[in-house]
C-alpha cells in the first residue's frame, strides 16, 4: 500500500520473526496447502510516521503452529493459500471480464443487472467522472450478474472455512470484484468492513460471528497494490472513520502491525469484519483482481426432530 512515498520511510534493523500456518481439521485441502510462513517484521514508525508494511514471505516447512482459528482470533486473518484451483480462479477471471464488458460505456456509477458498478475515477473518490469510458474500479453484488460468483459465495469450502474460525449457520450478505486497473486503480483508506453493513447485520455479528475474504484472481503484492492489514485491530472493535476514497486514513488505526500479504491467485484471506484493512494503488502493468465476499452468523440450525413411527405412534 502507498500511503508514505517510500523517503518518508525511516531505515530501522530489523528483527525476524516466524509465524506458522495450518488448517484447520476438518478442512479438506491437499498437503501442499500446508505451508511455512516466514514474516518480518519491522518496529512501528514514531512521530506521526506511518509504519511501513513488513511483507509476508512464504517457504515450505514444519506443519505445525497455529490453526487458521487461532491466528483469525490473534491477529484477525489468516491466510489460505491455492483455495480455489487455477480453473476456478481462470473462470472468475472470465466471469470479472463479462461483467466488466458491459460496463465498457460507463463514465459514472451505474447498475447492470443487478450489480452496482463504481467507476474508476482519477482521484479514487467517488461521485465523479470515470477516468475513461468502463475504467471501473469495483462490482459490488456481481453475484447478481455472474453465476460463477453466485456459485462461489455459496461454496462448500468457502462456508466450511468461514464457519472454522467460529461463525455459525453463515449467511452471505455481500459480494464484490475489485478490479483495480493497471497504472490507474487507487487504493483502499483502512477501513473496517462493518462500518458499511446495516445495525441489525453487525448485531448478527456481535451474537453469531462474523468473517469477510479476499480472493485473489491475480497476484497481488507491493508492487500492484496488495492486500494489506492491520494485525490485531479488530480485538477493540467498530472505531469511527470518514470514507474518503481518495484518502488513506493515515493516522485514524494502530498501524504498528501492518502486514502486507502476498496473495498469489487463487490464494484467499479470510478476515474478522472489525480488521482495518486497505490497499495501495495499482501503479504496475499488471492488472490486480479479487473477489471479496462477506458473511455474518445466524443462530445455530437445530436438527428437526425424526417425525413420529406411523404405527408405534
Ligand atoms: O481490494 C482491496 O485491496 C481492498 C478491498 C477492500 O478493502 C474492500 O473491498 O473492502
Amino acid at each position: 500500500m502507498i500511503f508514505e512515498p517510500p523517503t518518508l520511510q525511516i531505515p530501522r534493523s530489523r528483527s525476524d520473526d516466524t509465524a506458522f500456518i495450518l488448517h484447520p481439521s476438518g478442512f479438506s485441502l491437499p498437503p501442499s496447502n500446508f505451508c511455512l510462513l516466514r514474516v518480518t517484521f519491522r518496529p512501528p514508525a514514531r512521530n506521526g510516521v506511518m509504519a511501513q508494511s513488513r511483507v509476508m514471505k512464504s517457504s515450505s516447512g514444519t506443519l505445525s503452529g497455529p490453526t487458521v482459528r487461532e491466528r483469525f482470533d490473534r491477529d484477525g486473518w489468516a491466510l489460505v493459500q491455492r483455495f480455489i484451483t487455477p480453473r476456478e480462479f481462470e473462470a472468475l477471471r472470465r466471469a470479472s471480464d463479462d461483467l466488466a464488458r458491459k460496463g465498457a460505456h460507463l463514465t459514472a456509477d451505474a447498475e447492470i443487472d443487478g450489480a452496482r458498478y463504481q467507476v474508476q475515477t482519477a482521484s479514487g473518490r467517488r461521485g465523479e467522472t470515470a477516468i475513461a469510458p468502463g475504467a471501473l474500479r469495483k462490482i459490488t453484488f456481481a453475484s447478481s450478474g455472474s453465476v460463477e460468483v453466485a456459485l462461489l459465495r455459496n461454496d462448500r469450502r468457502v462456508l466450511k472455512l468461514v464457519e472454522s474460525v467460529g461463525v455459525t449457520s453463515p449467511r452471505w450478505i455481500v459480494d464484490q470484484i475489485n478490479l483495480k486497473a493497471p497504472r490507474v486503480g487507487t487504493g483502499f483508506p483502512w477501513h473496517q468492513d462493518t462500518a458499511f453493513v446495516a445495525w441489525q447485520q453487525r448485531d448478527a455479528i456481535a451474537k453469531f460471528g462474523g468473517a469477510n475474504l479476499v480472493i485473489a484472481l491475480d497476484r497481488a503484492d507491493d508492487v500492484n497494490g496488495g492486500f494489506e492489514v492491520l494485525s490485531g485491530t479488530h480485538v477493540n472493535g467498530a472505531v469511527d472513520f470518514d470514507y474518503d476514497t481518495s484518502d488513506t486514513n493515515a493516522g485514524v488505526f494502530d498501524e504498528s502491525r501492518r502486514t502486507l500479504i502476498p496473495l498469489d491467485p487463487g490464494d484467499a484471506v479470510v478476515f474478522h469484519p472489525h480488521l482495518a484493512h486497505g490497499s495501495g494503488p495499482n501503479l504496475s502493468p499488471l492488472p490486480r483482481r479479487l473477489v471479496a465476499l462477506w458473511f455474518i452468523g445466524a443462530p445455530a440450525i437445530t436438527p428437526r426432530r425424526p417425525p413420529r413411527d406411523p404405527v408405534t405412534g
